[in-house]
Parts: C-alpha cells; structure tokens; sequence
C-alpha cells in the first residue's frame, strides 16, 4: 500500500509530503493519524524546520467525502469526536511546534485542506494554487482552524465572503490579501521552497519560536500585557548561545552561524 504521508530528511530541515495524489491528498484517518506522528517524532528530533506540500496537483482537497454515506445506520457521523480525534491535534501542534512550519501550496487547497495550510507559519503557492473553503457546498462551516484564521488574517468581511461563497480564491490574491507569504510561478515553487526552508533551518531556531509564540498570543492579549511578554522573552533569548553569536557577528562584520539554541 502506497504510503499516505512521505517524510523526507533534507538536512536541518524535513520535507512532509501528503501524498494521495489520485484524491487530490484529501485526508483519511489514517493519514491523519501518520501526519500527526511524523510532525510530532520531527519536533522530538534535531530538526530546525518543517516543509509540507502535496504530491501531484493538488495540495489537499480537505476530509474524504467518499468516506462519508447519508444512506447508512450510522449518518450522521460524530463529526466532533472526528475533528477532535483527526486534523484538529494536527492544527494545534503546528501552532506550537518549537520551529518554523512552512506550507508550500502546490495546487488546490480545499476545505480542511486550506486550512491545514493556513495554520503554518508562512504559506508560499504556486500561481496555480487556489484555496477553498469548501465547507459551506456541503453544509458545514469552516473547521481546522479556519474559523480562527481567516478572520485574524484577512478580516471578517473577507473571511465571511470567501466561508459562505465557497469561491476559490487565487494564490496571487490571497498574497494580496494578506492570507499567505508569497506566490510563485508552479515551476519555481518547490525551488523557493527549498531556499526558504534552507535559510529558516539555519536561523535562531529558539528565537524562531519565541517569535510564533508571541505573535500567535499577541492576538488575545492587551498591549500592555504584550510589552510585559516581549520582554520577558527577550530576557530568555537574550540567554541564547544565538543571541551571542549573533551579536559577536555583527561586531565582527560577518554572516552569523546560528545553532538554534
Ligand atoms: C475527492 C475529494 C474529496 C474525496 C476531490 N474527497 N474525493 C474535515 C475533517 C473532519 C470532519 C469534517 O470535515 C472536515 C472538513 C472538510 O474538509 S469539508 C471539505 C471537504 N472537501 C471538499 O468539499 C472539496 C471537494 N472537492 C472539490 O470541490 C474539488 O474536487 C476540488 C475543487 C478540490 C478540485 O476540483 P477539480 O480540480 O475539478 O478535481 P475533481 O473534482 O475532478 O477531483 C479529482 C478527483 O479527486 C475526483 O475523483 P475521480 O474518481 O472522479 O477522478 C474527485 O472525486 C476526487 N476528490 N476531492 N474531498
């Protein structure tokens, strides 16, 4: 049986492929599962970054539907105890993973999919990509985080249009929209990728994360309260073997060798 999640040691970094390409990479439980395992085993390991893109021409078009029957006992499915059980964790850990999490949108992103995507550090695409949220052509509403999201990253009349509209929004677009990093021609993605996944995995890895930290809590907190964690931060990073070397650098006119600690 074809592997449903390929991880690739590329150095200082991992490349995590979904790879399901005859169904667009759309996710089972199983490959949930496998994802869920293989992102947590990289955030036990030395590894300073994480790439995670999709096999063929999509990226991931969101839950199996054809898993889903109206026609049995069992309709309708617990679909709490499914999020909560599948993709759910996944989103959560990518927030807090310790280290960059880069998704290279390769071609569509639909659904969950999207929002799987949406839940990385940077987001770049392919100009071929385009992002979904797909839900409402089914009857949901957004889930995976998209909910939190979009709204935090685009506004609510935006995220509202694009959550009831279901309308495929372009890579270049949402660059515009401030809902991902940058947009590449498909033929240079994955070279993009690489580049920026080489450069993240040789940078402060530990000011990295205190970084996503901030950033990511900024958005439930006061000013006040953030000036108080910013610097309570510094105060950590400041005890980096990193914060040394990158100051020691500087004053010596050269390119700083960051360990990530
Ligand atoms: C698929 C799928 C798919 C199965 C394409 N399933 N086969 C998350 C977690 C837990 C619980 C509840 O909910 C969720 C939230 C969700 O993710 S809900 C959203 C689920 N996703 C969607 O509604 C997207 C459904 N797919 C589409 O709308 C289109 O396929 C897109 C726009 C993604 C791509 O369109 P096309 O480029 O025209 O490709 P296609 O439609 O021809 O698809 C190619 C094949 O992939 C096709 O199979 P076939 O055997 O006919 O070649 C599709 O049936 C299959 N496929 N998405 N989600």
């Amino acid at each position: 049986m074809t592997n449903p999640i390929l991880s690739e040691d590329c150095g200082k970094w991992t490349k995590v492929t979904l790879n399901r390409p005859e169904k667009l990479n759309c996710f089972n439980a199983d490959m949930l599962r496998l994802l869920y395992k293989i992102l947590f085993e990289i955030s036990e390991s030395d590894k300073r970054a994480i790439l995670i893109t999709g096999n063929g021409r999509a990226f991931c078009a969101g839950q199996d539907l054809s898993e889903r029957d109206p026609n049995t006992k069992n309709w309708p499915p617990d679909l709490r105890k499914i999020l909560d059980q599948g993709v759910n964790p996944i989103v959560k850990l990518i927030t807090e993973l310790p280290m960059p999490v880069v998704s290279a949108v390769n071609g569509v992103a639909a659904g969950a999919g999207a929002n799987l995507a949406l839940a990385s550090d940077l987001v770049i695409a392919s100009d071929k990509a385009k992002f979904i949220q797909a839900f409402s052509k089914i009857g949901l509403a957004p889930d995976a985080g998209g909910s939190w999201t979009l709204p935090n990253k685009v506004g609510l009349a935006r995220a509202i249009g694009l959550a009831f509209s279901g309308k495929p929004l372009s890579a270049r677009k949402a660059v515009k929209w401030g809902l991902i990093w940058r947009s590449y021609d498909d033929d240079l993605l994955m070279l993009e990728a690489q580049k920026l996944l080489d450069k993240l995995a040789n940078g402060p890895t530990l000011a990295y994360a205190k970084t996503k930290f901030l950033m990511r809590n900024s958005l439930k907190q006061s000013f006040q309260d953030q000036l108080n964690l910013e610097a309570q931060t510094q105060l950590e990073c400041a005890k980096s073997k990193d914060y040394t070397e990158g100051i020691s650098a500087f004053l010596e006119k050269r390119s700083p060798n960051f360990k990530g600690y």
